[in-house]
């Protein structure tokens, strides 16, 4: 059964300029993840998965290459009679054509359109986690509690909570106290930066500021904040699971290496909870009698004349005789001349390295080829 009461709008919005190069041509939700999909996809198929049929994807930096992989939102089964996505871009307004500012801005800048789906409840999701997680379980609690919102919640080490808004709760759950990204972080435990709000509270929130001129541009920063001074039911609701956010280089290296190991918190063989992605059709990929492939991810369309150890390679990539990949996340399209090595990288779509070219990181380092990038002399491709 479809969950008409819930409208889920996806935050797509972000520049990402913490993934450097691999964000210059291509919104961070658009970024590729585990050898056939882009990282969107997790919340996708999440709302797919937690029966919840209407997504607005809210974009506003580089949308192209989003539009074009979520399109009618067919590979989720969002293309339905009562079910579809829409994709939602910054338009010109009264206040002049703006770009969305924070988060609950670009909300805000969108109520024509939550209007007309007219949800009792929006779930706002960020578009560059990867998770698995029933939205469905959370908007129970929600219910269940009265809230008026809802942050999911987890456990983070403490070395790492300045980097999150963190709350404390009373033993009930409900947030008593919010930072966003605090200095002194005063416990670990951490927003998701997922949250159920109740509609008709929050359209009231978002236009009453805005008329008194009180600030609306962030969750975090303005509206969390806000709803706990003025008493709102406000509850947490704790995650368990996997879950990372990889807006930098190296938690995306490392959320793919982790994607890599077999028996990983993430399971993305689950049946039950299936990551769907848009389907390019290439042929099975081809490993030569000269090849050595160990412990490796290799996507359909490959051709695999070098070795691959412990990295994924994603669809369509050639790697040549005499070249070694290692620990590292190859894109789509990339291509590895003879005799080259790579180690601890991540390589762009469409990247093409030369013969005899090294690229070397460290795991504290991660090297980053961008996408479509050259490295090495023309002729030596
Ligand atoms: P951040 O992840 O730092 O913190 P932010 O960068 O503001 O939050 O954006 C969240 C998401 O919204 C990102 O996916 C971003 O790309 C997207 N986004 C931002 N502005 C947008 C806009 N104007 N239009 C469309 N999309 C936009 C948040 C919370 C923290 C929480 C972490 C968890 O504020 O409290 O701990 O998420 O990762
Ligand atoms: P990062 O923190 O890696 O730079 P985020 O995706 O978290 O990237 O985005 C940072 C901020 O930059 C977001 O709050 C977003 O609103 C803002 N931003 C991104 N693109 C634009 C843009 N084209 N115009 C204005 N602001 C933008």
């Amino acid at each position: 059964m479809a969950n008409d009461e819930m409208l889920a709008l996806i935050l797509a919005g972000g520049q990402g300029t913490r993934l450097g190069k691999l964000t210059k041509d291509i919104a961070k939700p658009a970024v590729p993840f585990g050898g056939r999909y882009r990282i969107i996809d997790f919340a996708l198929s999440n709302c797919a998965n937690s029966n919840i049929h209407n997504v607005g994807v809210i974009t506003q930096y580089q949308p192209l290459e989003l539009n074009t992989h979520i399109g009618n939102g067919a590979p989720w089964g969002l293309d339905g009679i009562n079910s579809g996505v829409t994709i939602l871009q910054p338009y010109g307004s009264q206040e002049g054509s703006k770009w969305f500012e924070g988060t609950s801005h670009a909300i805000y800048q969108n109520i024509d359109y939550i209007d007309k789906m007219n949800p009792e409840y929006v779930l706002i999701l960020s578009g560059d986690h990867i998770y698995k997680m029933d939205y469905e379980a959370m908007l129970e609690e929600h219910k269940a509690k009265e809230a008026s919102l809802t942050v999911s919640v987890m456990e983070v080490p403490i070395k790492e909570a300045s980097r999150f808004g963190i709350m404390n709760t009373d033993d009930n759950g409900r947030i008593i106290e919010f930072e966003e990204k605090p200095m002194e972080p005063k416990s670990n435990l951490a927003s998701m930066g997922i949250y159920i709000f109740t509609w008709k509270r929050l359209r009231e929130v978002l236009t009453t500021n805005r008329s008194k001129g009180v600030s609306v541009e962030d969750f975090g920063q303005n509206i969390i904040p806000q709803y706990i001074e003025s008493g709102e039911n406000v509850f947490v609701y704790r995650f368990k699971g996997y879950w990372k956010d990889v807006g930098t280089i190296d938690s995306l290296h490392e959320a793919n290496m982790e994607f890599l190991t077999p028996g990983n918190e993430l399971n993305i063989y689950d049946r039950n909870w299936r990551i769907f992605s848009r389907n390019n059709i290439s042929t099975p990929h081809f490993v030569t009698s000269k090849a050595h492939v160990h412990n490796a991810m290799i996507g359909d369309g490959c051709y695999v004349d070098g070795t691959v150890i412990h990295s994924i390679i994603s669809q369509n990539v050639e790697i040549h005789e005499d070249s070694i990949v290692e620990d590292s996340f190859v894109m789509s399209h990339a291509s590895i001349g003879k005799n080259v090595m790579i180690k601890y990288a991540i390589v762009g779509e469409g990247a093409k390295i030369a013969n005899n070219v090294s690229i070397i990181g460290t795991p504290d380092e991660i090297a980053v080829i961008g996408h479509g990038e050259i490295v090495g002399e023309e002729n030596d491709l």
